[in-house]
């Protein structure tokens, strides 16, 4: 098959720097040499490709945002680049990299002490420590403020109870990232950096999942785990610290779903290019190029999207209504896309052959983890209507 070849209708190409372009054709490369070869494999098997963590370690994937500690220090624009180009591949290899930079890495630069930041983030970036982060649990999803997870206070430290549950990269993790509470309401809550081995902690894998299949997901039980102070995270307090983490990873989500995109319209085009039926190719007929014409409108609309969004964020100006905005509208057409790619490819559609099954499957969690399409609508209806619908 010949080279994947992206859409870029509107030259958007020309607007990144020559820096962001190296950047996307690195990531790209890895994508088609490294991840696509075995993908299919391990999401049939429902596995995570360990072999990748390595590579994309070296590759300089891991906290690719952030500054000193062996980052990469690169702009937003060519990390969100990092996370579409791995979302081509799959939604579960760009998961295990956003959890790793944005939701493990990020509360630790932003908010750890400078021991912890030289302790963890320089394994962190090199792939020798792995990372997860628990805020939602089994009884609180969207509502993480009512989280039951409580950290009590002892003589050295701090003993943690609870369970978090749907945690990426759970069972693989070296470090968690624990949001607990310290008191009665949703201000005391505060994070905690939880090792693996800690007595009375464990990460049971969730399985049989048939969506994000290769990607780790697990619960996290906390009994009477026993934290030194030096575990806190001493830099935030409230629900403000973990929903800053998520504007990070939803920021690169919105990214991510680009990659999705482009996987599944690549593949649209060229089947129905290649697909004869009535005596011509499907893409000749005039339902057919409907459905390629929203799939590229839409596809162009998210880039341009994303785009401005990174360049806000670059300056500092980028508001979390805005990240969950981009997150929802392309996260949802993402979804869109690989259900009419799969229609496009009639019955192959729906086998391992072809990508956009998986893809399909894949963004079904991606539109529910990170805030649910409905929470984003709402996150947006506040801005617009001055009206908080979840008080
Ligand atoms: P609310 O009263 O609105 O706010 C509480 C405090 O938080 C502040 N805040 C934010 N700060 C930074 N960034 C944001 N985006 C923030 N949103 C709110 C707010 O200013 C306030 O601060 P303060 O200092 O005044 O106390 O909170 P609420 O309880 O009404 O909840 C709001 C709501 C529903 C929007 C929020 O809870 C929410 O976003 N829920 C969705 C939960 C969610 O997204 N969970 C994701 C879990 S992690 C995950 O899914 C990882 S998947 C990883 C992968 O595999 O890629
Ligand atoms: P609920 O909150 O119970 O929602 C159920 C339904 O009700 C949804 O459709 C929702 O939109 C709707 N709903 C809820 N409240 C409202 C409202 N006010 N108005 C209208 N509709 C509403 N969490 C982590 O902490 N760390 C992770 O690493 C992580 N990884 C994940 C990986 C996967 C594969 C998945 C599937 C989830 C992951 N999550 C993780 C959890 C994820 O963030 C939650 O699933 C998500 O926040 C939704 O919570 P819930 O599933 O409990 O659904």
């Amino acid at each position: 098959m010949s080279a994947y070849r992206a859409l870029d209708l509107f030259e958007l190409d020309a607007l990144l720097t020559e820096e962001e372009r190296l950047v996307r054709d690195t990531a790209r490369s890895f994508v088609s040499e490294r991840v696509l070869p075995v993908i299919e494999r391990h999401f049939e098997q429902g596995s995570f490709p360990m072999d990748l963590i390595p590579q994309m370690a070296e590759l300089g994937f891991f906290g690719a945002n952030l500054e000193g500690y062996g980052c990469a220090g690169l702009g937003a624009v060519a990390y969100g680049l990092i996370m579409q180009e791995l979302e081509r591949g799959d939604s579960g290899v760009r998961s295990c990299a956003s959890v790793q930079g944005s939701l493990c890495m990020y509360p630790i630069y932003a908010y750890g002490s400078e021991e912890q930041k030289e302790r963890w983030l320089p394994r962190m970036a090199a792939g020798e420590v792995i990372g997860c982060f628990g805020l939602t649990e089994p009884d609180h999803g969207s509502d993480p403020g009512s989280m039951q997870t409580r950290a009590r206070r002892t003589a050295g430290g701090w003993v943690l109870n609870g369970t978090k549950r749907w945690i990426t990269n759970g069972s693989i993790a070296d470090l968690a990232v624990v949001w607990a509470r310290t008191g009665e309401d949703a201000s005391s809550i505060r994070g905690f950096l939880v090792e693996k081995g800690t007595p009375g902690f464990s990460a049971p894998q969730i399985e049989r999942k048939w969506s994000l299949r290769a990607s780790v997901t697990s619960d996290l039980i906390l009994e009477d785990v026993e934290v030194p102070d030096s575990a806190m995270l001493p830099g935030v307090q409230g629900l403000r610290g973990p929903l800053s983490c998520l504007n990070q990873a939803r920021y690169g989500i919105a990214w991510g779903a680009i990659g999705a995109m482009q996987a599944c319209f690549d593949e649209a085009l060229r089947y129905a290019t290649a697909r004869t039926q009535f005596g011509r190719p499907i893409a000749g007929f005039q339902l057919t190029q409907h459905k390629l014409c929203e799939m590229a409108s839409e596809i162009t609309k998210a880039q341009l999207l994303a785009l401005r969004l990174g360049r806000l964020k670059e300056q500092g100006r980028a508001q979390p209504w805005q990240i969950s905005l981009a997150k929802r509208n392309n996260v949802y057409w993402a979804l869109e896309i690989a259900r009419t790619a799969r229609q496009i490819l009639g019955a192959s559609g729906i086998t391992h052959e072809y990508q956009c099954g998986r893809h399909a499957a894949n963004l079904e969690s991606v539109i529910t983890y990170e805030g649910t399409h409905e929470i984003h609508t709402l996150i947006v209806g506040k801005q617009l209507t001055g009206l908080d619908a979840f008080q």
